[in-house]
């Protein structure tokens, strides 16, 4: 976030107080990840619902912790300007109506130990959930050790991963004999649900053997993990869009949040403790959200990280100008023609969301940068593009779209284009420097045994010539 312009600290400040501000509704939520996306997305779908004034959401930071600095003097309010490909429509969101640094733990605990908190959602990304591509806890990660070596001494001690974090919210439940929740995560993952249930349930089965015996089974009990497909594409803020908000709204506001006019939002759980009604603002409530996610998945965030390396590479700053790019955009529709014959939708269906896309992604309002996408992509490659890869490839196909947006990271893992901003991509980029076996080394590390495929290596390495 920037700081406040000399414009708009001369402006009176968002506040509760102000005649028309919302008033803050009760907390009966809890979020961890107070970031542009939960305020474009699910604080905007509580503040939306037709029980908005029974659901306040009270909000964590996750890596950003002056998010709650700039937020807290304004009350938790902020501006969502939405960007109209022919201008802004500026709203004050009132749904959040606490926000906290992560390192407030015991207020984190506290609520959680209160009967009426009914749901956690979270967003913090994809790495945050630390489960391994094998499905299991990565017990090797050296924050989460701390962590463990904390909650087996005490069950309140601060800790900072989100495994932890849940779990230690659960067991103060759990001690405050508060009854069932639900935890709701809204990343980019597929079935993200069952995978922070995988994080809570083997942690908690190591903290058992001391400290907190019955921990698992009370949370195989009572805790309901939802799952969901979430998107609305919602860039970093820039000085303009605080000087935009300011201009709209006549207050000044210090983390306006940028956001495209679409909005999706599929959830599939049990909600034992109630929820607000989302539905009443738009999102779908279904019994299973697999078909959602995997389509949101392969065909939007796919594309975006195609776009990320492959279209930096020809210069392209933002998806806007990528998609305008004759040349990328003909790479996007070759990788998604492979990517829609894997999934479980009518035709029509699928060519109406893949138009749909092209709209939004040419949105010129809209200002989302390669640069922001292309971060993490060890984590989101295996998930949007392998599985088109594994797919065309068990179907005896060569998919040269999904080759190349492989065969674009490793350039990228190289040094070319968008800068590698990726805790977990340091053995990537030594791979992708490894002369001769590059490719199949990078390809190694993005799933065991697709190098096993000779054609799939050759694809990839043609891929990477062509783009050099
Ligand atoms: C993007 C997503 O940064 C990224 O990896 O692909 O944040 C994308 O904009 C959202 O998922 C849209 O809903």
């Amino acid at each position: 976030m920037t700081t406040t312009t000399a414009e708009t600290t001369a402006r009176t400040r968002l506040a509760r107080s102000l005649p028309d501000a919302p008033p803050a509704p009760p907390v009966r939520l809890v979020h961890l990840g107070l970031g542009n996306f939960f305020r474009a997305h699910q604080a905007w779908y509580t503040a939306h619902a037709s029980d908005a004034p029974d659901w306040g959401y009270a909000a964590f930071t996750g890596r950003r912790p002056d998010a709650a600095d700039v937020l807290a003097p304004q009350d938790g309010l902020y501006t969502l300007l939405v960007r109209h490909p022919d201008g802004d429509a500026a709203e004050v969101v009132g749904s959040v109506a606490q926000v906290h640094a992560a390192s407030e733990h015991a207020t984190y605990l506290e609520l959680l130990r209160r009967p009426e908190v009914a749901v956690v959602t979270t967003t913090l990304t994809e790495s945050a959930y630390l489960v391994r591509a094998d499905g299991h806890l990565a017990v090797d990660d050296d924050a989460l050790a701390a962590d463990l070596a904390a909650l087996r001494a005490d069950l309140t001690a601060p800790v900072s991963t989100l495994p932890a974090r849940l779990l230690a919210g659960l067991a103060a439940r759990r001690a405050a004999g508060a009854g069932p929740v639900t935890v709701l995560p809204c990343d980019n993952l597929p079935h993200n649900g069952t995978v922070a249930r995988t994080g809570v349930l083997e942690l908690a089965a190591l903290v058992d053997s001391s400290a907190g015996a019955g921990l698992a089974a009370w949370v195989h009990e009572h805790v309901d993990f939802a799952s969901s497909m979430v998107d609305r594409i919602t860039p970093a803020t820039t000085d303009d869009d605080v000087r935009a908000a300011a201009e709209a709204t006549g207050l000044a506001d210090a983390a306006p949040v940028p956001t495209e006019p679409f909005t999706e939002w599929v959830l599939a759980g049990a909600f034992p403790a109630g929820r607000p009604a989302w539905e009443s603002a738009g999102a779908l409530v279904v019994d299973d959200a697999r078909p959602y996610e995997q389509r949101k998945l392969w065909l939007l965030n796919g594309s975006h990280s195609l776009l990320a390396y492959g279209a930096s590479l020809r210069g392209r700053t933002t998806v806007a100008e990528a998609i305008a790019d004759p040349v990328c955009r003909g790479w996007v529709e070759e990788y998604w023609d492979e990517a829609c014959r894997h999934l479980p939708m009518p035709a029509e269906e699928l060519t109406t969301y893949r138009s749909a896309l092209l709209d939004r992604y040419s949105n010129p309002r809209v200002r989302h940068l390669l640069a922001q996408i292309a971060s993490g992509g060890s984590l989101k490659l295996p998930v949007r593009i392998v599985p088109t890869l594994l797919a065309e490839r068990a179907a005896g196909r060569s998919p040269v779209g999904a080759a190349r947006a492989v065969a674009a990271w490793v350039w990228h893992l190289r040094g070319r284009g968008t800068p590698v901003e990726d805790p977990g991509a340091e053995a990537a980029q030594a791979a992708a420097r490894s002369g001769d076996g590059s490719v199949a080394a990078v390809l190694e590390l993005l799933r065991t045994g697709l190098t096993d495929d000779d054609e799939l290596v050759r694809l990839v390495a043609e891929q990477v010539d062509a783009l050099a």
